[in-house]
């Protein structure tokens, strides 16, 4: 069932990627997260593309966060949306380490 499918993949502990290779954004937000390093096991790149409840698990996606488009990203057990959202987070977390904005986020 596509519930169990997501749920047991999604975890407070890490971040999924739900993707079809064919996907431009999927492949997207696999290029932002690659610019990351994660411990091992805590980060899982999810293909639903050749999955029988491919359909399924689209609609199920669109019940739990508002969108059935593909990629869908998990951190933790909150989805943070799709390609597009995951790039901007990317882009405000680089603006905000920039040197010079440390008062802003309490780096030294
Ligand atoms: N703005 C979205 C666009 C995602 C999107 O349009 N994905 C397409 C595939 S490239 C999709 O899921 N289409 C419906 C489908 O494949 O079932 C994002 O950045 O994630």
């Amino acid at each position: 069932m596509a519930e169990e499918f997501v749920s047991a993949k999604v975890k407070g502990d890490r971040v999924v990627l739900f993707l079809k290779p064919s996907c431009p954004y999927c492949v997207m937000a696999q290029e932002v997260l690659s610019k990351y390093s994660f411990k091992a096991g805590h980060l899982e790149l999810v293909d639903i593309s050749g999955r029988e409840d491919v359909s399924e698990i689209q609609d199920y996606f669109l019940n739990i966060t508002g969108a059935r488009t593909v990629p869908r990203v998990f951190i933790g057990e909150q989805c943070i949306g799709g390609g597009t959202d995951i790039a901007g987070l990317d882009e405000m977390t680089s603006t905000a380490l920039q040197p010079g904005w440390d008062w802003a986020c309490g780096i030294t």
